[in-house]
């Protein structure tokens, strides 16, 4: 992805490229916020381009040649701790060549010896901004064009007291004038035949917002609480408002959809607030299908769950980490009550709202079966797009002291030897090779043909049209974490389902000939007749297709 955009007022010209680089894993559905925002936090008279490494794919000498060619004078590089092995070995390159290169994001922030070869290891950045860089990145830019890069930049008041922004004066993001059409998530061919027919599903992006920052929760492995720390800071409702207003605007102009992901930490973390929000979204007309992050324990409210849904709510990701209370209570997260979780899938089922279940393997009480037991569960739920991890002790959290107190870490520097799914330390009551098993048993039996058409049995007195999503929702979303490459493995895919696909053509065809569009209509509206269903429980794993 390479966006052009000039920055605001006046002063030396800098050019500046942002990038972040790709963890040749998961596809990334969505630009990261952090780029957009630095660009749009840019003092003006400095141009910033921007690659995202997961859409735009380059070596590192093809990167090198292209910051040299553009004549780049700054190269800021963001990083999750997944993938900042790759981030330091572009930052290496691009340093060789002789390019000043800024780091920042969380695992500069956990490990900032690291970046800057303090820890005895060798040196990958220039400087590194540590935290919250909104305040923080427009002193990088005036220091770098001036050629007097600081080594680290802490968000800090006249005090020296750390500084949290209060997103009070958040800016506009320009999402209207920004090339994001590498993130459009309609496959070209089926681009292709959707123009045939004109109709306006060209492009579909799904948008990052951030309505708020910062989780008081502090479960044992998260570096939330530790980053943006536990006082929770909110965006002006109008401001938000008016970003989804502009990207609505966006869709209708460029004939395509647009989903918002919030990616708030936990979106309803204040209930009265974040009603609030939905209330204004809905008086504006801002309603746009959004994606967002909430626990469970704040979805008891009904008020809430009628808000969600009316706003334009579609799928809720609630990190559900167990169905084991000792493993919650292991992790600090007693707050999520696995007894409950059913109720109030349902709840939100009833109102065409459907979740993301997030599920971590390996915690301290886990035995063989986990991942069974979890899909056995699930059989019991609403459909869901379930999610598996392995527990990873990230560093400066909790888990990760704990685990190295108790001298259980097997690989304490595990991210620079990244290994997708496999353990970093010793589980207590299974071991690192069954826990990797009993993930992938975990990923290829909720996603398979038959779990696709018992998620369809268990919503089958419903209209065609939410079928229809669920199923693509499945399909998609698996594709994240095991991408198809290219239009034959899609064919493949989809011919492997191909039983669920019959089903909803002649579903489709049935309804659309024995119904009046005004009766169609309000069917789809009346509201979901989800049944559970209980099924057999897929015998052995399939190969992950
Ligand atoms: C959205 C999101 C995702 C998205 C993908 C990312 C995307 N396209 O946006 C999805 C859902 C796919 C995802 C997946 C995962 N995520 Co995630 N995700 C987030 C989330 C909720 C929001 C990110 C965001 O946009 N924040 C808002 C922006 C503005 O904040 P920011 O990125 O931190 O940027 C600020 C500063 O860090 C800094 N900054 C950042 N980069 C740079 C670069 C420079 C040069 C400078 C100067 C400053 C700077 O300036 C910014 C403004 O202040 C964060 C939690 C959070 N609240 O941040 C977790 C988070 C980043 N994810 C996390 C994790 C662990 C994961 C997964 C590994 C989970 C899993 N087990 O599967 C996967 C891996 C994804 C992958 N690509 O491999 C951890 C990362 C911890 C760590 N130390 O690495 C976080 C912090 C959540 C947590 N619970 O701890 N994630
Ligand atoms: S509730 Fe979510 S964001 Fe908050 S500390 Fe726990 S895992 Fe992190």
């Amino acid at each position: 992805m390479r966006c052009h955009l000039p920055g605001r007022g006046t002063g030396r010209l800098l050019k500046i490229l942002l990038y972040n680089p790709d963890n040749g894993v998961t596809q990334n559905f969505m630009p990261h916020l952090w780029m957009f925002l630095l660009q749009s936090l840019t003092p003006a008279g400095n141009e910033v381009l921007l690659i995202d490494g997961n859409t735009h794919p380059m070596t590192d000498p093809e990167l090198v040649r292209y910051a040299l060619d553009q004549k780049i004078g700054l190269v800021g590089i963001g990083a999750m701790t997944r993938m900042i092995a790759k981030a330091y070995r572009v930052a290496d390159a691009l340093r060789a060549a002789g390019v000043p290169v800024v780091m920042g994001g969380p695992h500069v922030t956990e490990c900032p010896g690291e970046a800057l070869g303090r820890d005895g290891g060798p040196r990958h950045a220039d400087a590194i901004a540590l935290g919250e860089a909104d305040e923080t990145w427009p002193r990088i830019v005036a220091d770098a064009a001036r050629g007097e890069l600081k080594e680290v930049y802490t968000p800090v008041d006249a005090f020296g007291q750390e500084k949290k922004p209060t997103l009070q004066d958040y800016p506009v993001i320009p999402w209207d004038k920004l090339d994001i059409d590498q993130f459009n998530r309609i496959p070209s061919f089926f681009r292709r035949v959707m123009q045939h027919y004109g109709h306006a599903w060209e492009t579909f992006h799904i948008i990052p917002i951030e309505s708020g920052r910062g989780c008081p929760y502090g479960c044992e492995f998260c570096t939330v609480t530790g980053f943006f720390g536990d006082s929770i800071r909110f965006r002006t409702n109008k401001s938000i408002v008016d970003e989804m207003l502009l990207l609505k605007e966006r869709a209708r102009v460029s004939k395509g959809k647009i989903a918002i992901f919030f990616v708030d930490d936990n979106f309803a973390i204040n209930g009265k607030r974040t009603k609030s929000l939905l209330r204004d979204i809905i008086a504006a007309g801002a309603q746009t299908s959004w994606v967002g992050q909430i626990s469970a324990n704040l979805l008891r409210d009904e008020e809430l769950l009628d808000l969600i849904a009316e706003s334009g709510g579609k799928w809720i990701f609630i990190g559900m980490e167990s169905l084991d209370p000792a493993n919650l209570a292991s992790v600090n997260k007693s707050f999520n009550k696995p007894s409950e979780y059913a109720a109030v899938l349902q709840k939100l089922a009833m109102r065409n709202v459907y979740c993301i279940t997030s599920f971590i393997f390996g915690l301290d009480n886990d035995t063989t079966g986990v991942g069974e037991r979890t899909l056995a569960a699930m059989r019991e739920w609403p459909p869901v797009l379930p999610v598996f991890g392995q527990i990873t002790p990230f560093p400066a959290t909790p888990l990760y002291d704990r685990l190295a107190k108790e001298g259980r870490l097997t690989r304490p520097k595990h991210w620079l030897e990244f290994a997708p799914f496999r353990m970093a330390h010793t589980p207590l009551k299974i071991s690192v090779e069954d826990v990797q098993n009993e993930v992938n048993y975990a990923w290829t039996n909720s996603y398979s043909p038959a779990a696709t058409q018992r998620a369809l049995d268990s919503i089958a007195d419903e209209p065609v049209p939410y079928k229809i999503s669920h199923f693509v929702a499945r399909i998609f979303f698996r594709g994240i974490y095991f991408p198809p490459k290219g239009a034959w493995q899609w064919l493949k895919l989809i011919a492997r389902n191909r039983a669920s696909v019959y089903r909803l053509l002649r579903e489709s065809i049935t309804q659309w000939h024995g119904a009046n569009g005004a009766a169609r209509h309000s069917d789809f509206h009346a509201g979901p007749r989800y049944k559970p269903v209980n099924a057999p429980s897929a015998a052995k794993a399939e190969p992950a297709a």
